[in-house]
């Protein structure tokens, strides 16, 4: 096992890092930047090293200053949490040539993953379904426009590039078809400076359902059942759930055992999500991978009682996973509520600022991920993500009353956050009966869906 690992990343994924690794008795490296000298994860970790200036360039996401401090440190392995460079290619094979353990999959895979239309053509060639539509990556606006008759309107115009509804268009009928192929596309040159898309049927109303893999160096690959992260906005998610109320145990088992096969045909290693689309009709769609640990993975700790990063920290390692599929239970039911610093009343422009004050709530099922406390400034640099507030309970109904007893016991002062946004959704009548398609925001909350 590593005797000592460097976190690549801030906030409160940083934090939950290191509370893992001090569990394994692993000792931690912090990186900050000079925005977060008071960070919660700078002062937790056993020991702490500045990268940069506060712009996530010339910090967070400078993989040379990482690496030479992972050196300097004489750390063995980098975790790099969730966004920053969890899922940048160069960085894992930059760790990879100086003899440093990037805490997950290979840069081939990410890569290969990062690659949407390609990976959606690995995926349709190993027989797990795909969204009907082009097998190949597209340039030419005629050439789309001619497949997109094929496929049938409504059609999903999608960068290869993209995730995240980057880059992304519906196109209704051949009227408006051009004119959104040319945007989607021109988007993605200037994110991704990548011009090849690919085409989708339009689902319509569909969740976003995802299941969690994990797989080991020995080549076995368990699933920890599936999250529901239909409540999203803009596509940034709000809400997250474990089960699915969507889901039976035997679509469970299907998509489960699918996702596995998604997982095994690419030779997956370490943690990863496989994202499905699922129809009103219960068909469920391969919609891409991602190859990092995310946000919302609480709510598979808690209705699984695993600890995700610990078998991260193992799989690297060249440890087997812990438990064989069998031994694998789905127990109750989790929700985790994102806390932002953000005002709904304005767009959800970012809240930056001094938190004066601070009270979380606990008690039975009830578990607060965050950085934050009574006199943190919340630097303007970063995402603003603040806190995660995960609840499990025996059902969903208990897991619902016990978010709006916890959502109503938070207390954040000095800044506007999206809490009581949060607590409208748990109160939502079409929430508490499980209405919670893609559509959910838009639908119930048009004025905040804007
Ligand atoms: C779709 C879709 C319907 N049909 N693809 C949005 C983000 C990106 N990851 C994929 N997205 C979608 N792709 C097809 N073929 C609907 C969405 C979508 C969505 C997906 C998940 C969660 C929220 C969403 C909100 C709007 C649209």
């Amino acid at each position: 096992m590593f005797t000592k690992i460097l976190v690549a990343n801030r906030g409160e994924i940083a934090v939950r890092i290191i509370r893992a690794c001090r569990e394994m008795g692993i000792k931690t490296v912090a990186v900050y930047s000079e925005a977060d000298r008071d960070s919660l994860h700078t002062l937790l970790a056993d020991e702490a090293i500045c990268i940069g200036p506060a712009p996530s360039s010339e910090s967070y996401l400078n993989m040379e200053r990482i690496i030479s401090a992972t050196v300097a440190m004489k750390a063995e392995a980098i975790h790099p949490g969730f966004g920053f460079l969890s899922e940048n290619a160069r960085f894992a094979e930059l760790c990879e040539k100086c003899n440093i353990v990037f805490i997950g999959p290979s840069a081939e895979l990410i890569n290969k993953m990062g690659n949407k239309s390609e990976a959606r053509k690995t995926m349709m060639e190993a027989g797990v379904p795909v969204v009907p539509g082009s097998k190949e990556p597209v340039r030419k606006a005629e050439e789309a426009k001619a497949m997109a008759e094929q496929i049938g309107y409504p059609v999903m115009i999608k960068a290869s590039s993209g995730g995240g509804g980057k880059g992304m268009r519906i196109s209704y009928g051949p009227e408006d078809f051009d004119a959104n192929f040319q945007n989607a596309q021109m988007e993605s040159v200037k994110g991704f400076s990548d011009d090849t898309m690919y085409l989708e049927r339009y689902i319509e109303k569909p969740r976003h359902i995802e299941f969690q893999i994990l797989a080991d160096k020995q080549g076995h690959v368990v699933h920890l059942g599936e999250r529901d992260c239909s409540i999203q906005r803009r596509h940034q998610k709000v809400l997250e759930e474990s089960p699915s109320i969507a889901i039976s145990k035997e679509l469970r088992k299907k998509m489960g055992e699918t996702a596995i096969l998604a997982a095994r045909t690419v030779g997956y290693e370490n943690a990863g999500t496989i994202e499905f689309l699922l129809d009103k009709n219960k068909n469920f769609y391969f919609m891409e991978m991602n190859t990092r640990i995310q946000v919302e993975h609480p709510v598979t700790e808690m209705v699984t009682g695993m600890d995700l990063i610990r078998e991260q920290i193992r799989i690297a390692a060249g440890e087997p996973l812990s438990v064989t599929q069998d031994q694998i239970r789905i127990e109750g039911h989790a929700i985790e509520c994102r806390i932002n610093a953000e005002n709904p009343a304005r767009h959800f422009m970012p809240c930056p600022g001094l938190i004066t004050n601070v009270h979380t709530p606990g008690g039975n099922g009830v578990r607060v991920d965050s950085h934050i406390y009574s006199d943190y400034r919340v630097p303007p640099n970063y995402d603003s993500m603040l806190l995660k507030l995960i609840v499990h309970g025996k059902d969903r109904k208990s897991a619902v009353a016990k978010m709006r007893s916890a959502l109503g016991e938070l207390v954040i002062e000095g800044i506007e956050t999206n809490l009581d946004f949060q607590y409208e959704i748990l109160n939502h009548e079409a929430f508490q009966n499980g209405d919670t398609d893609t559509h959910f925001i838009p639908t119930y909350f048009p004025e905040y869906g804007k």
